[in-house]
């Protein structure tokens, strides 16, 4: 082989080592671009899933977030419900508790109402056994009454006169002082003591013991003076009043037992609505004498319960309507208010009926009667007095002084709790129950 071949086929063999290596070259790269390629895939398919997984998990979270704000709202839901329930439970609770105090109140109240029944049936059975309800037992029974403040008066009266022989004035203010501490008030003693000193100056009485006779028909003459016979015409309403616990709710269930006893349609009005137990006491009368009893609730106007009283009257051709007050109210103020709107009502309503407005005076307590008297006289047109309590006290000389000072007709005394401790009012037998036979 010639040098030219050789060098042909070296220069052949050269360019096919450098074809094949281009050939190489190219394989390579091809190679290295698929490869980038596929490099690339995998990332974008990688960036792919990271993204994915991103927007899951950011899914999740919404739901989780979503699951527990509703878990929140079932809770409070819940709680609110609850809530709800214990405050049920409570509300429950309270009106039961409310509801026994009530039923408690009622068998209480009932328990009272029976009990008066009971007592007021004792007691007259207990009059009729010993058969006081006549009238001579009744002035026996205010002979016994008056026994303490005949005592008061005149075993007084004759303790000073033992001390004295001679006729002086220190006789006579020894004998005003004991009528002063007998409750005829000051005003009343001085006027009988000023009585005796000049019948016994125009008497020419020497004789101290000569005095006692004089005070007697003197304290008579006070009784009796412009005594007039009470007398009740139909239609009538009396208008019971005073103040608390003088005696005005059982001396409405005595009058009504002595009205009824003549024959007489009875209605009574509840109007002291201050307290449900003395709606209560009233229709336990109401219930003894067999009459009806216009009441309403406790507390309510009384001034509705004496309208309603009187249309009921009047409806039931009733002759006499006696209607219950309160005596218990805040103040003075309040209770003249209250009996002045009762009395515009009266007057509106049954003008045409005779209305007598009776004052209850507890006898024993002395002056302060007599301080009562005059302060609701300022307020009502007081027609007469009632004068309670007159057994066993020793204070009854405040009748005289009442009588004297207040120029108001007693028109009826109560001597004990029962229904037929009750009886008008007569000066000269009163006068002579006080000062007896000697
Ligand atoms: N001994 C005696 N007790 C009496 C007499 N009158 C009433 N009482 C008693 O006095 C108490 C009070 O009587 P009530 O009739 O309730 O008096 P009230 O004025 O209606 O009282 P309030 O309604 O509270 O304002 C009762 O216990 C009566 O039994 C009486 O003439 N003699
Ligand atoms: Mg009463």
């Amino acid at each position: 082989m010639g040098l030219f071949d050789f060098l042909k086929k070296k220069n052949k063999k050269e360019t096919n080592e450098n074809i094949e290596q281009e050939v190489n070259n190219i394989d390579e790269k091809q190679q290295e671009l698929e490869h980038q390629q596929e490099l690339e895939k995998q990332q974008e398919l990688e960036r792919q899933q990271e993204l994915e997984k991103q927007q899951e998990l950011e899914r999740q979270q919404e739901l989780e977030k979503q699951q527990e704000l509703e878990r929140q709202q079932e809770l409070e839901k819940q709680q609110e419900l609850e809530r709800q329930q214990e405050l049920e439970k409570q509300q429950e609770l309270e009106h039961q508790q409310e509801l026994e105090k009530q039923q408690e109140l009622e068998r209480q109240q009932e328990l009272e109402k029976q009990q008066e029944l009971e007592h007021q049936q004792e007691l007259e059975t207990q009059q009729e056994l010993n058969g006081e309800t006549e009238k001579k037992g009744f002035f026996k029974k205010v002979v016994a009454g008056l026994d303490k403040t005949r005592k008061s008066i005149m075993g007084g009266v004759e303790n000073v006169l033992k001390s004295f022989v001679k006729i002086d004035d220190e006789l006579f203010e020894e004998l005003e002082e004991t009528l002063i501490m007998a409750d005829i008030g000051i005003e009343t003693s001085t006027l009988i003591i000023e009585l005796v000193k000049d019948r016994v100056k125009s008497e020419r009485i020497t004789d101290a013991s000569e005095i006692k006779r004089i005070i007697k028909e003197e304290i008579t003459k006070i009784l009796v003076e412009d005594e007039a016979e009470f007398e009740l015409k139909s239609p009538s309403i009396i208008l019971i009043i005073g103040v608390n616990g003088v005696g005005k709710t059982t001396t409405i269930g005595k009058l009504t037992n002595n009205f009824k006893n003549q024959n007489k349609k009875v209605v009574l009005a509840a109007a002291d609505t201050f307290r449900a137990a003395a709606i209560d006491q009233l229709e336990v009368w109401g219930t003894r004498s067999n009459v009806d009893v216009i009441k309403h609730q406790e507390n309510s106007d009384p001034g509705a319960v004496v309208y309603d009283a009187i249309k009921a009257s009047k409806a039931r051709n009733a002759d006499i309507l006696i209607c219950d007050t309160a005596g218990r109210l805040h103040n003075k103020k309040n209770l003249m208010e209250e009996l002045k709107k009762i009395f515009k009502i009266i007057n509106r309503e049954h003008g045409d009926a005779q209305l007598e407005v009776f004052l209850v005076l507890d006898a024993t307590t002395g002056q302060n009667a007599l301080q009562q008297a005059k302060l609701f006289k300022e307020a009502a047109n007081i027609t007469g007095l009632v004068l309670t309590k007159l057994d066993g006290t020793a204070k009854g000389g405040i009748v005289i002084a009442i009588k004297n000072e207040l120029k108001l007709p007693v028109r009826f005394i109560g001597v004990g709790e029962g229904i037929n401790d009750l009886q008008p009012f007569n000066a000269q037998e009163f006068a002579s129950a006080l000062f007896g036979e000697d």
